[in-house]
């Protein structure tokens, strides 16, 4: 919530290009903080993983997370169409076998085998895809910067997810009271962390206008 305040304050401070990235990133922490609240009234009333309530905040923050590498690679007017669709695509592919599979009706290595396919893709395009060329090709520092810095957080933050399903449900190691710890600290990095580099971007782009 504190998170949400902040980047709408700071859409005063950046050029209007910049001001739908910091919109985004405030809807995807304002998302995720209600459904928190949703999450933690089911574990105090019932003990239990409020697995339905993580997985359509998932679905809803996920692909407005993507959208935000496409806003920062448009705000330098680099950007096509296709890298939106493939983005949102991989998250599609990546989700709704995991939830399928967490909510028992899909099989579990089925579930993990497709969900890897469709993040894998997702890193293919940040890295290597079209998407990955564009910000290679900018001339602006901070968007770059910020850039590689939110793919190394899709590659090593999200990490923690999959690592988080495969102990849970995998082997058996971890038990579900570690297993929503884990993800609700990876949430607050990939939520938060991932926003506070798009601040970054869209502030360090807006005053090098300024100063033109
Ligand atoms: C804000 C919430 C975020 C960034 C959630 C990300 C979730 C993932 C990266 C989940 C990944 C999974 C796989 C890669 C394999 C299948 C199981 C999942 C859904 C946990």
């Amino acid at each position: 919530m504190a998170s949400t305040v902040f980047f709408l304050w700071e859409t005063q401070g950046v050029t209007a290009k910049w001001k739908t990235s910091l919109v985004v990133s405030a809807l995807v922490t304002f998302i995720a903080a209600v459904h928190y609240f949703y999450m933690r009234d089911v574990w105090v009333a019932t003990q239990s993983t409020p697995t339905v309530y993580r997985y359509i905040d998932w679905l809803l923050t996920v692909p407005l997370l993507m959208i935000e590498f496409y806003l920062i690679l448009r705000a330098i007017g680099v950007a096509s169409a296709g890298i939106f669709w493939r983005l949102l695509i991989g998250t599609l592919v990546m989700l709704i076998p995991g939830y399928m599979a967490e909510a028992g009706y899909l099989n579990i290595t089925v579930g993990f085998v497709i969900g890897m396919a469709g993040w894998f893709y997702i890193l293919y395009e940040i890295f290597l895809g079209e998407a990955g060329k564009a910000a290679e090709a900018t001339a602006s520092e901070a968007v770059k910067y910020a850039y590689k810095a939110m793919r190394w957080i899709v590659t090593v933050g999200w990490a923690i997810y999959p690592i988080g399903y495969v102990l849970g449900y995998m082997t058996g190691t971890a038990d579900q009271e570690t297993l929503n710890i884990v993800y609700n600290l990876a949430d607050l990095v990939n939520k938060i962390a991932f926003g506070l580099l798009i601040w970054y971007a869209a502030t360090s782009e807006s005053q090098a206008l300024t100063e033109k």
